[in-house]
């Protein structure tokens, strides 16, 4: 399509659309118009794809997944047709800014951060690679909550995406299934068998969203296919009170805003039973239409389980291999090992799932029958070979709960982590009675990130002087980011990125003086922290530093830093007292300074609201330095850090995740590295002997700094203040915030060095990006390919 024939389509499809012309329609026509476009034409991409996947009977993954955060889905399809350009430019002729529509899409925020973006990268890494893959989940109607600030304290508003109309999904009534819930069963004998029979309970329907995966460049379009539920109409009389209509519609009405603690609650455990049934349904039936033996099933699917709140796949597969198509147990279960892969996400041990018996046996009672029935064969096989301490702690059902972890691993062939450190830790920590049994099942799969979106798309200053320096082969191509190398003494290059950056940074700066009314200067250090706010992630290490900053500007303002501007995003989860605490510290910490005619300017604390995909997107490409400082151990893999890289950031990181890998690709001399080791942190929990008092009494810097949170220097935070205070002296810093306090300000002192020799720091800068491209999701997915689920890509994909 060139521009010409762009803007006359466009023109027609307003017209059909809304029986108008350019100058009339609003922003939200347009962006219709443009949309209806761009989808009509990849769909029948999209029903190529999916033909040729069919009928070359291709095998598949399917990409099981509780949570995907694909944001903005407008401008990612545009960069991947290869159209980006010719719109932008077709657009503008006509008077249109296409910035201006892009906006207009509410994000698709079906997940909470890292594990649900990296689900959403996948998608579109799968797709660019060729490769045959689909993503299932859950059609929630909210996503996660908007956060809004009312006086420093978080406020949660519901996330209502859908009545804005989503035009990328496209519901596919035929293709519904049915999901069976509650009751009781009892196994009946049946021609020689036992057969389940079902009493009570209900039966709700599942009914697909498919929305593309538009792969980059390539003609491959994949599905992402998301549940929502609906009243079958036969069942209609089952469902006559208002309560049990409202039973079933909450099913898929939102997303757990929790991303830490196992929530335990019966809803959710009803959410994973509803899209893992769904999905393994429409995937045996479509099996079953390529009229293949069900023995050959491994050859042609591959499930992949995005931690453990998909486990059930596991069990609903044994379900309907064994009660529906008759096979035996053992050969079922055979299947399901070849089948079936997992994902672990973190160590954390509060996070790792785990279900009451009763809950389970209430929810879906075949489901539990089964589990039960994969623990008793596990515990009895183990008997003859293994000690009973061992079997015991590697059973699924233990003390009344059933391990959705211990599911995942046994009832798979592959389980892996998400760095390298990560996937050491489960081997030899973790899950060491696992890895004692199944050594050649656990492997490694460091995450990666959608590179395009986070450089051609959120960047476009950088990305036309990286085009204009080494070419365009690293859209592809993304190690080639690595030619950027022969740059490094190159000043005409070093001052091309500075510019961009600094452009990114003049940006920013007029989204932060719009939305909080802060003045910042855009010749200042940019330091991000953007994730989830988490005790871990140490954001409270971040806001110490500035209060130690703040404290010796005040008793010598002449005192030389290069100005600063803290920059935070994050959402806590709503029932996370300890996270809202320091979030409302943050924000009072930040009217306190950037109100202190004292500082002139040399610091300014900035918490921008509602951190999401499109906000990570206006941040990134201005940031600067990029805060990386969880306990070493407790960040699987963080891919921020990844982000931030590409954009050339400097990164202030303790060794853990993914950071270890990154210090790896760039180099010690370009990574700003402190704090307690893996090794250290082992040997303070073996040795219990880290006294976090002995660090307040003993640091006069600590105590002033502490002292701050209580005793009114940071205004109105009198309980807050007090349960951070506490969680550091009363309740003995469990991350080890006071311990790795004077390390981290000597790292943040060299940072502060580092910039006054700007040659020195673009230098640093551009070592970053040039070494991001291991970091692609491509990369990734290839691997998981290739390892794990062995597929290949379509051999009929136009690359090229
Ligand atoms: C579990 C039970 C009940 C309700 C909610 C949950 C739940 C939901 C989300 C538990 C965990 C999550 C999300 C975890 C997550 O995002 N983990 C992050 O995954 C990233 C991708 O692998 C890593 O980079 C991060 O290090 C890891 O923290």
């Amino acid at each position: 399509m060139d521009k010409i024939e762009f803007k006359q389509t466009f023109i027609e499809r307003l017209a059909e659309l809304y029986a108008m012309e350019v100058s009339d329609a609003t922003p939200i026509e347009l962006y219709q118009t443009l949309g209806s476009i761009v989808s009509t034409t990849y769909t029948k991409q999209w029903s190529k794809s999916w033909q040729d996947y069919r009928d070359t009977k291709q095998k598949q993954v399917y990409y099981f997944s509780i949570e995907f955060l694909p944001g903005k889905m407008l401008k990612s399809n545009l960069l991947n047709m290869g159209w980006l350009e010719i719109v932008e430019e077709a657009l503008s002729e006509l008077g249109i800014k296409l910035d201006d529509l892009i906006e207009i899409e509410p994000d698709m925020a079906l997940g909470n951060g890292g594990l649900g973006r990296l689900a959403s990268c996948f998608m579109d890494s799968i797709a660019s690679q060729s490769l045959p893959g689909n993503g299932n989940g859950i059609r929630y109607r909210y996503g996660l909550f908007k956060q809004r600030f009312v006086d420093g304290h978080q406020v949660e508003l519901p996330d209502e995406w859908l009545p804005k109309g989503n035009i990328w999904e496209v519901r596919k009534d035929s293709k519904a299934v049915d999901v069976h819930f509650g009751g009781s069963v009892h196994l009946e004998e049946h021609h020689g068998r036992l057969k389940p029979v079902y009493h009570g309970g209900y039966t709700v329907r599942a009914v697909p969203y498919d929305t593309g995966m538009v792969g980059y460049k390539n003609g491959t379009v994949n599905t992402m296919r998301l549940w929502d539920v609906a009243i079958p109409a036969e069942e209609e009389e089952h469902y006559r009170s208002i309560e049990d209509r409202r039973m079933v519609e909450e099913l898929t009405s939102v997303l757990y805003p929790d991303d830490s603690n196992e929530a335990g609650r019966k809803l959710r455990l009803s959410q994973e039973y509803f899209f893992v049934s769904a999905g393994v349904q429409s995937i045996l039936r479509y099996y079953k239409n390529l009229h293949l033996p069900l023995e050959q099933i491994s050859r042609y699917i591959a499930i992949h389980i995005n931690d453990t709140h998909p486990a059930m796949c596991i069990a609903e597969f044994m379900r309907l291999l064994v009660d529906q198509e008759n096979l035996k147990w053992e050969k079922a279960w055979r299947l399901t090992l070849q089948v079936m892969s997992y994902t672990n996400h973190t160590i954390m041990a509060e996070a790792l799932e785990k279900w009451s018996i009763e809950m389970m046996q209430d929810v879906c009672p075949r489901i539990y029958q089964i589990i039960e029935e994969i623990d008793r064969r596990f515990v009895e096989e183990m008997s003859t070979f293994h000690n009973q301490g061992l079997i015991q702690r590697t059973r699924i059902i233990q003390d009344g709960q059933i391990h959705m972890a211990h599911l995942a691993i046994l009832g798979s062939h592959s389980t892996n982590g998400v760095a390298k450190i990560h996937s050491d830790l489960l081997k030899n920590v973790i899950l060491n009675d696992f890895y004692v049994l199944y050594p050649s099942r656990f492997n490694n799969k460091t995450n990666g990130i959608a590179q395009r979106r986070w450089s051609q798309l959120a960047n476009p200053a950088m990305t036309k002087v990286l085009n204009q320096t080494i070419g365009d082969s690293w859209h592809r191509t993304p190690t080639d980011l690595h030619l950027l190398m022969n740059f490094t003494e190159d000043d005409e290059v070093l001052e091309q990125l500075a510019a961009a950056k600094l452009e990114n940074k003049k940006r920013l700066a007029a989204y932060i003086k719009e939305h909080k009314g802060i003045e910042v200067s855009p010749e200042a250090i940019f330091d991000v922290q953007i994730k989830r706010l988490h005790a871990y992630k140490r954001q409270l290490m971040n806001l110490m530093h500035i209060l130690k900053l703040y404290f010796e500007l005040k008793n010598d303002p002449k005192r030389d830093i290069h100005p600063r501007v803290f920059i935070f995003g994050a959402k806590a989860a709503p029932s996370y007292h300890y996270a809202k605490a320091i979030i409302k510290a943050i924000n009072e910490t930040a009217n306190l300074i950037n109100h202190d005619p004292d500082i002139q300017d040399k610091i300014k604390v900035v918490f921008l609201e509602n951190y999401n995909v499109s906000l990570a997107e206006k941040i990134i490409p201005a940031a600067e330095v990029s805060e990386q400082i969880s306990l070493a151990t407790k960040e699987a893999s963080g891919t921020s850090n990844m982000k931030l890289m590409l954009n050339g950031a400097l990164t202030i990181a303790t060794l853990d995740g993914a950071n270890i890998e990154i210090r790896e690709a760039v180099g010690e001399e370009n990574i700003v590295t402190f704090g307690l080791t893996e090794k250290e942190v082992y040997r303070y929990y073996q040795e219990q002997n880290y006294r976090s008092l002995e660090w307040y009494h003993n640091d006069p810097v600590i105590q002033r700094i502490l002292n701050a949170f209580i005793d009114g220097t940071i205004p109105n935070i009198v309980n807050e203040g007090k349960q951070i205070f506490d969680s550091l002296i009363q309740y003995h810093d469990e991350f080890f915030v006071l311990r790795d306090f004077a390390d981290y300000c000597r790292a943040q002192e060299i940072i502060n060095q580092l910039y006054q020799d700007s040659r020195r720091w673009n230098q640093i800068s551009l070592i970053n990006i040039a070494n991001a491209g291991i970091f692609s999701a491509d990369n990734t997915v290839e691997r998981y390919a290739e390892d794990i689920w062995q597929i290949r890509p379509n051999p009929s994909s136009q690359l090229g």
